[in-house]
């Protein structure tokens, strides 16, 4: 038996934990701050990465982590998600009890009320629990990009008893305001919980890191219905978890947090709420990096997307005088490169670059061309973008922002509404 003894306890059934937990991902959110990125799409819905959307890394979380039974709730311009999900993740066995289901608001208690809060949206959905009758409901978030198993946290909460787990991450203290702060014991149980408080407290002993909730939660499912059953009857209560039911929760109820380990088992490992457009732009382009702080190319815990099949990026030229390449970039499949040139760029699928074009320093996602001699710098061009010749966009702050959005440290969005090309295929 001692040979056994290096091995804790509680890490050697977490393969029946996590087959006994119901994951439930919120991706109904607007997501404004990513401004007209999200005009037309839900944020877990908005491409990352040159292949991926963002909800992808939550999904692959799962799926790696052996949590093979999730909804994912959908509520805000969410016709492209859906799309997403339907291609995507149909790979799952009903026969294994492994399956996504897409949960649309629609009304399943009250009739005239949408999603209100965060928690409201899993209220909305007990019956759908109660029939998959899991031991554990893990809440997720649809719009972060990390890597993570679920199945340590899942596990710490049983050996705990505790009754909701919550998973957190240290963040700067000038940035805590944009999250739920906690402090904890030396047991972990966390003693007090504030949303996004106007003034964060800091860690004991480290002045300038608070920590904060990753907006994730285990919870034990009959607690969960209690609770949710609870808050629904309170007129006070904006049946949110962040604002209403974890601190409730709070000396009352077992609540435990979980510090964040990315699958490497690093602390303070990559986590990143891609919420602005700043940010955005910035986690994209960490990617081309030599080592990014992000790895994709990692077979030990792949993402998984929905990939049309399309044939390789190509680079050409057809004179001397002109170029036919990309330079510390990443370019995806159905490219083509053609008498141009592309530097620290990433090119989503099936992006067209012509004759003497030159991109710098963007994001450009799928099905966007760009005409001749035009010039791209510190951009983002949305989804099916066509770039008239000669256009400039990056180098002249007073005309981009004629036509353009421009980020807080200078990013120009443009998207095809403001080029004045409505609806686009694909
Ligand atoms: P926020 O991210 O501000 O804070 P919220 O805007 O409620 O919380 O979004 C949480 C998740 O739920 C997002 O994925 C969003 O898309 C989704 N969502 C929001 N409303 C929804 C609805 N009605 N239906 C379906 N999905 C919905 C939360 C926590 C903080 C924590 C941060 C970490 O409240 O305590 O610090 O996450 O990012
Ligand atoms: P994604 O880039 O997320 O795959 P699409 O580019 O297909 O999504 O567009 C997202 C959704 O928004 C689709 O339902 C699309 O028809 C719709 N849409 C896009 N642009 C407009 C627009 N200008 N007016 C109305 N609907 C639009």
């Amino acid at each position: 038996a001692d040979a056994w003894a290096e091995v804790p306890a509680e890490t050697r059934n977490i393969s029946r934990l996590t087959r006994e937990t119901l994951a439930l991902i919120l991706a109904g959110g607007r997501g404004s701050r990513l401004s007209a990125l999200t005009d037309w799409r839900a944020k877990p819905a908005v491409p990352f990465g040159g292949k991926f959307r963002i909800i992808d890394f939550t999904m692959s979380n799962c799926i790696n982590s052996g949590v093979r039974r999730v909804g994912v709730l959908t509520q805000y311009k969410s016709h492209s998600l859906i799309r997403h999900i339907q291609q995507g993740w149909g790979f799952l066995r009903a026969e294994f009890n492994e399956f996504v289901e897409l949960l649309p608001a629609q009304q399943r208690i009250s009739e005239t009320a949408w999603y209100a809060g965060t928690a409201d949206a899993i209220y909305q959905n007990v019956d759908i629990i109660r029939h998959h009758a899991p031991k554990y409901v893990l809440v997720l978030a649809g719009d972060h990009i990390y890597k993570m198993d679920y199945g340590p946290m899942i596990a710490a909460h049983v050996a705990k008893g505790a009754d909701v787990t919550v998973g957190c991450i240290e963040v700067p203290l000038s940035q805590a305001r944009s999250f739920g702060v906690m402090k904890i014991d030396e047991a972990a149980r966390i003693v007090s919980f504030l949303e996004k408080p106007s003034r964060p407290e800091p860690m004991l002993g480290r002045a300038d890191v608070a920590l904060a909730s990753m907006g994730i939660y285990v919870f034990s499912t009959q607690y969960l219905m209690r609770e949710l059953a609870r808050d629904a009857t309170r007129s006070d209560s904006s049946h949110d978890f962040g604002k209403d039911l974890i601190p409730g929760a709070i000396g009352r109820s077992e609540v435990f947090a979980y510090p964040f380990r990315d699958v490497q088992g690093m602390e303070q490992g990559y986590w990143r709420d891609v919420g602005t457009v700043d940010a955005y732009w910035e986690a994209n382009m960490e990617l081309i990096r030599v080592a990014p702080p992000l790895n994709l190319y990692d077979r030990d815990w792949p993402i998984w997307t929905y990939q049309e099949q399309l044939p390789p990026a190509k680079f050409v030229f057809d004179d001397p005088d002109k170029r036919g390449l990309a330079i510390n970039s990443m370019v995806s499949g159905g490219c083509i490169v053609s008498g141009a040139e592309v530097r620290n760029s990433l090119l989503f699928s099936n992006v067209r670059v012509h004759n003497y074009a030159r991109v710098d320093d963007s994001v450009v996602l799928p099905n966007v061309h760009i005409g001749q001699r035009a010039r791209i710098r510190r951009a983002v061009i949305d989804k099916g973008c066509i770039i008239p010749d000669d256009a400039v966009i990056g180098h002249d702050r007073e005309e981009d922002a004629k036509r353009f959005h421009i980020s807080r440290n200078g990013v120009v969005l443009v998207t095809p509404d403001m080029l004045g090309q409505p609806l686009h295929t694909g």
